[in-house]
């Protein structure tokens, strides 16, 4: 009988990271999951989990104890989920971003090479990286042009991705996802904060929500679509590099619409403008042409934009107790 396929994900505790712990229990791989010590351990994406994955410690930031979780692991995929993923705080902590997001890749890789060169790789890269774009809609030969501290370490990232690839033979594939959400999203994300904001606004515990720039546009689809994309890269007899999106544009102001509409409100009475929340530099927009996807990895997105924001809305109302 053949030993189960075992993977290691990084960034466990993250949105996608439960996603694909789930989809790879349902293929039946064994799971490992790195995850950091905090005084206060919070696993709520996998509390459901649990029991069928088994979690390592380690950083990111401590080459040893990537080495030891690899070890421990023996994988035969890696999926390199942990960042430092949020824009707004790569300005405020931009030396600690590129140390997470941008030099913790070379450092995993730098194990893997020593410890498990024959494991498959795969990188989180992000379509932040083309930031004030070179050509509409983006792909994978669109010249990178990040716009903040988190793009410039994604776009790192990525090209050491290619290089260990290129230098040493690893299998190492880069997905250059455009934005995916959830209602597992982190709560500052601009679609989790509309639904959590129209969700306390129906439920009668908030009046109003401050909002940043309503004119960004973002190729926004589910995270639980695009997690299949991560494991069919790593299934392909060569590594290659894949941009996975929808190819629909929509911007912040129709995600308020559909959020506050689905919970009978209308956005306008409710959303204010902040602008503390405008960024030092902004990318007006993003759209993702996935046809090498499609083609290579037979790939595509199955949940619609309306679809999306209206399931997380309704979720975050769910969750919402009523004002007393
Ligand atoms: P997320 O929810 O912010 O999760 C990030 C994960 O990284 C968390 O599990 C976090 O652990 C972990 N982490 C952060 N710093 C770490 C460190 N120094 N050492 C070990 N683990 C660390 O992000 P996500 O939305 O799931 O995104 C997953 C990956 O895809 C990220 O690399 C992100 O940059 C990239 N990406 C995301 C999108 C998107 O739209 N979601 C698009 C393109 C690319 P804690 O729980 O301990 O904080
Ligand atoms: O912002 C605008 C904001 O924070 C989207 C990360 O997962 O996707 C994500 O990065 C847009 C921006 O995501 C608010 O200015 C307006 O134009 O949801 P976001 P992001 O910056 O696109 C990429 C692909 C990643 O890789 C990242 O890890 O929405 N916006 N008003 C606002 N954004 C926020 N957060 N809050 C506002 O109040």
């Amino acid at each position: 009988m053949s030993e189960p396929r075992r993977a290691l994900v990084t960034g466990i505790t993250g949105q996608d990271g439960s996603y694909l712990a789930e989809f790879l229990l349902e293929r039946g791989y064994e799971v490992y999951g790195l995850v950091r010590r905090a005084s206060l351990q919070r696993f709520e994406r996998i509390e459901h989990l649990r029991e069928r994955v088994e979690l390592v410690h380690g950083d990111l930031l401590d080459q040893a104890s990537l080495a030891r979780a690899l070890d421990l692991a023996r994988p035969h995929e890696i999926y390199n989920l942990a960042a430092q993923s949020f824009v707004p705080t790569s300005w405020t902590e931009p030396v600690l971003t590129a140390e997470f997001t941008g030099l913790g890749v070379t450092r995993l890789l730098e194990c893997v090479r020593q410890r498990c060169p024959d494991a498959r790789f795969y990188q989180a890269s992000s379509s932040e990286m083309f930031g004030k774009v070179r050509e509409v809609p983006q792909r994978e030969s669109t010249p990178f042009y990040p716009r903040s501290p988190y793009g410039a370490a994604k776009a790192y990232a990525h090209h050491i991705t290619v290089n260990y690839r290129e230098s040493y033979g690893l299998y190492a594939s880069c997905g250059i996802l455009f934005n995916h959400e959830s209602p597992r999203r982190g709560r500052e994300f601009v679609t989790r904060k509309v639904s959590l904001g129209a969700a306390a606004i129906a439920r009668g515990r908030a009046k109003t929500l401050p909002m940043g720039n309503l004119d960004a546009r973002r190729d926004w689809g589910f995270a639980g679509d695009y997690v299949e994309a991560m494991w069919k890269m790593l299934q392909l007899d060569a590594p290659d590099d894949f941009v996975i999106a929808t190819g629909e544009m929509h911007s912040v102001r129709e995600v308020c619409e559909i959020a506050f509409a689905a919970l009978g409100l209308d956005w306008r009475a409710h959303v204010t403008l902040d602008p503390k929340l405008l960024r030092p530099a902004e990318v007006d927009q993003l759209v993702g042409d996935a046809s090498k996807a499609r083609a290579k990895l037979g790939w595509q997105p199955r949940t619609t934009f309306r679809e999306l924001i209206e399931r997380m809305a309704r979720a975050d109302y769910d969750a919402t107790p009523p004002a007393s």
